[in-house]
């Protein structure tokens, strides 16, 4: 019989189907067995004789014929969606037999520790609440992709092995290539920038890496970047646009077809005014100071506190869950960035703040060959390394800018996760590759 999905039961109601899945939990009577059933679907419950269900294990792989049935009103489970109606078991075929279970799969969150739960990833990422995570990151991918694509961008692959390092300094994991140093890619940001002169505009959903030796809630050492370029603009407001209109896109696409995920982390979209505020670093740090008493004023960046503070004092002074804060100084911002031509000490670069932390960076970025080769020289940079790059602004290039964002933050801090390694499938961290690498040593 043609195997019937569990979220089409409820339209079944008399029928006789035959449902596929995994042994979710298990309550035993003895003479009577309910089970719940699951599919990539969801959930089901389905009852039958302890003859028939009795042996089955957790995780088993079940082929259950049966029949759909009503549920009488009272017992009707308003938390399922399929909670109108249950299985009645008439014939078992067990397709796989699971191992016994080494953590407890049946509750409704798992109770355990981080590392317990990324030890056993693969089992971990058949509870239905570590789905709903990866279900909400899907839709902010596709939501990005499709927002761009409707303005005419370009989606081009980014190489992850590169020659030189654009976001500068340290942070970088070196490649042993042939006789040759490489390194992993910080950012795709190098290859945006010049396929805009090709293209105008292009976007790009690629792995970036930084060997940040730091372990943060809210930093992996690989992480997914969604990048956007493009050219032609007139200031940098219309970078910021950009990315105004691709964030409220990503939040209609996962508040339209994430209803059932939102709700099991009681989460909610991000508060939104009418237009994103936007704030100049001194600025933001002046009302820190006026708020908290901190004193940051003498600070190049926010520091995770600030970033905090300074949503704290958007949220209520302006609605918004979002801010942006612009005007980072110049020399601290990688060779590329736009000095503001009003107060050239500070770059037209900007972050976008919300729920308390950076989610993305961005800004105008310099077009002008000779300026861009002067800074080369300035921020140590070796010409050969950014040879090519030189070469598209050598030969024509239109103003641009654009931004980034980082798809585990945006997915953690849309479910209100404690951790971004929770919002990643396989997180890389400084322990781990999969493995523990303390106790692979
Ligand atoms: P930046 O370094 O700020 O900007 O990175 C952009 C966004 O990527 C995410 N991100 C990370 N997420 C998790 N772990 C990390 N270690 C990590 N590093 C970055 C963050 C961050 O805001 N070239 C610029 C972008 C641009 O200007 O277009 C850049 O790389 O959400």
């Amino acid at each position: 019989m043609e195997r019937t999905l569990v979220e089409d039961t409820i339209n079944k109601i008399g029928e006789t189907i035959t449902l596929k899945g995994w042994v979710n939990t298990k309550r035993d009577h003895s003479k009577i067995v309910f089970i719940d059933l699951r599919d990539r679907t969801g959930l089901i419950q389905i009852v039958g004789t302890g003859d028939l269900l009795g042996s089955l294990k957790l995780e088993d792989v079940v082929s259950i014929e049966g029949l759909v049935k009503a549920r009488p009103e009272k017992m009707i489970n308003p938390d399922l969606t399929t909670g109108t109606v249950e299985i009645e078991a008439l014939k078992l075929a067990v397709l796989s037999h699971s191992a016994e279970l080494p953590i407890d799969m049946s509750k409704e969150t798992l109770e355990v520790e981080l590392p317990t739960l990324l030890d056993y990833r693969s089992l971990s990422f058949r509870h239905p609440k570590i789905q709903a995570i990866f279900k909400v990151q899907a839709v902010v991918i596709d939501a990005f992709r499709r927002a761009l694509m409707e303005k005419d961008f370009l989606e081009f692959q980014a190489p992850s092995i590169i020659n030189a390092v654009p976001e500068g300094g340290s942070e970088v994991f070196k490649v042993d290539y042939f006789d040759h140093e490489a390194y992993l890619s910080q950012s795709p940001q190098l290859y945006k920038s010049l396929l805009t002169t090709a293209f105008e505009r292009v976007f790009s959903v690629n792995h970036i890496f930084r060997a940040e030796p730091s372990a943060t809630t809210r930093h992996l050492t690989e992480a997914v970047s969604l990048d956007a370029e493009f050219n032609f603009i007139e200031s940098v407001d219309e970078v910021l646009d950009m990315e105004e209109y691709v964030v409220r896109y990503i939040f209609d696409e996962v508040q339209q077809h994430c209803q059932k995920e939102l709700a099991l982390f009681n989460a909610t979209i991000p508060l939104m005014s009418e237009k994103f505020p936007i704030i100049k670093l001194r600025d933001a740090q002046e009302i820190i100071f006026e708020r908290t008493g901190r004193d940051c004023r003498t600070e190049k960046d926010l520091a995770p506190d600030d970033e905090r503070e300074i949503c704290a004092w958007a949220k209520e002074e302006k609605g918004s869950d979002l801010v942006f804060v612009s005007h980072f100084l110049t020399k601290k911002k990688p060779f590329y960035c736009y000095p503001d031509p009003a107060d050239p000490e500070y770059a037209l670069s900007v972050d976008l703040l919300c729920r308390g932390v950076e989610w993305s960076s961005g800004g105008q970025r310099l077009n002008d060959y000779e300026t861009i080769l002067k800074n080369v020289h300035e921020w140590g940079l070796k010409e050969e390394d950014v040879a090519l790059y030189l070469q598209a602004f050598k030969f024509g290039s239109p103003p641009l800018g654009g931004f980034a964002l980082g798809a585990e933050r945006i997915t953690m801090y849309i479910l209100g996760l404690k951790n971004v390694r929770e919002a990643s499938m396989f997180p890389r961290d400084m322990e781990r590759i999969d493995l523990r690498l303390s106790s692979a040593k």
